[in-house]
């Protein structure tokens, strides 16, 4: 039977889905005070629900355009050299929707085997354009089913390094929820392309096909077709104050977090609505980890609207409105 016949289960192992509907985990934003999120805070996105299977029964197979087909257990998969990569993690909002800023997003240490190396040992053929990455969770989402989760990264990415199968999250093993015992981790892009219950890769020609690389996660383009989401546009987060809430009147720290897939160079801060910004500090890029930025502006009594706008390294700046990264604004009272 061939590989790639749909029929063919053995990829996966037997799985049972609980919950078995749409999953969803979330902190408000001013609790991301850490610049690392603690696992128990590590937003949480799984459409069908939490798939789970035995350990013993799952391998990650490596095949399509390999020269030599892998069947990997997590100790093999451990046997690679280690790497750690402190990175965020956004992501992308309503699948078929991109005009929706949902603004979930964390920041946490990720360790795992760099997929290059592990291609290397199987031998990628260097026809193959993209991995196809699919794994056992299965069911509805909104008004769409599938019997799999299947995305598709871009071979280049991978070999650009620190893409990576990830086993720990902050030095712990992968909870359930974040893709136990193995998940796709690749820094810079959207968390959809994350694949969490990695169970298999294989190297193609060609994109993947199923609802989530050609239905769902698919932007409108500028020459009429769709582009994949895969790179997460520049985007920032403020923190304190809360939304909502009430401040003394007086000097405060206006701060968040700051992320994309290209360095964020820029945050400017406006207090009036929109009319007129100031530019904000901001600390360096650690790896591909989100940034803080802070102001210290004066707040006068009265009803405050706060934005943050952040500019990556390219000169890219958020949009206003109707974006899935469309300016942070919160409203608070002071006095
Ligand atoms: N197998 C599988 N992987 C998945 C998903 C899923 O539903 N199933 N959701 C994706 C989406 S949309 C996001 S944003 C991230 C969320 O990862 P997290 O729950 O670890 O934060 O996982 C991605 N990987
Ligand atoms: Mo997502």
């Amino acid at each position: 039977m061939s590989i790639s016949d749909a029929s063919d289960e053995s990829w996966r192992p037997p799985t049972v889905m609980d919950p078995s509907t749409t999953f969803r985990h979330k902190v408000r934003a001013e609790e991301l005070t850490l610049a690392i999120t603690p696992n128990d805070d590590v937003f949480v996105l799984a459409h069908f629900g939490v798939p789970h299977f035995e350990v013993k029964s799952w391998r990650l197979r490596i095949e399509g355009l390999v020269n030599k087909p892998l069947a990997l257990t997590i100790d093999d998969i451990r046997r690679f050299p280690k790497i750690e990569i402190e990175s965020f993690i956004k992501c992308a909002g309503f699948p078929h929707d991109p005009t929706i800023a949902t603004r979930s997003v964390s920041n946490a240490v990720w360790g795992g085997a760099d997929l290059r190396e592990v291609l290397d040992a199987a031998g990628l053929d260097p026809a193959a354009q993209y991995l196809w990455a699919s794994a056992p969770d299965h069911g509805t989402y909104a008004r769409w089913g599938a019997d799999h989760y299947r995305k598709d990264v871009p071979v280049t990415r991978v070999r650009e390094g620190s893409v990576l199968l990830a086993y720990e999250m902050n030095g712990a093993p992968l909870p359930q929820t974040h893709g136990f015992p193995v998940r796709l981790f690749i820094p810079g892009f959207y968390g959809t392309n994350s694949v969490k219950w990695l169970c298999r890769l294989e190297a193609s020609r060609e994109r993947a096909p199923g609802i989530f690389t050609n239905e769902l996660y698919n932007d409108p383009a500028p020459d009429g077709g769709t582009a994949p989401v895969w790179q997460a546009a520049p985007e920032a987060l403020i923190v304190a104050p809360a939304d909502h809430g009430r401040v003394e009147p007086g000097r405060h720290e206006i701060w968040g977090w700051c992320w994309g897939d290209h360095a964020i160079a820029i945050v400017e801060i406006s207090l009036d609505g929109g009319q007129s910004w100031q530019r904000a500090e901001v600390e360096p890029r650690r790896q591909m980890a989100w940034q803080r930025f802070s102001l210290l502006a004066d707040c006068a009594p009265g009803p405050l609207t706060i934005m943050a706008r952040a500019t990556d390294t390219r000169g890219v700046t958020q949009p206003s409105r109707d974006a899935r990264n469309a300016v942070h604004g919160i409203k608070v009272s002071v006095g």
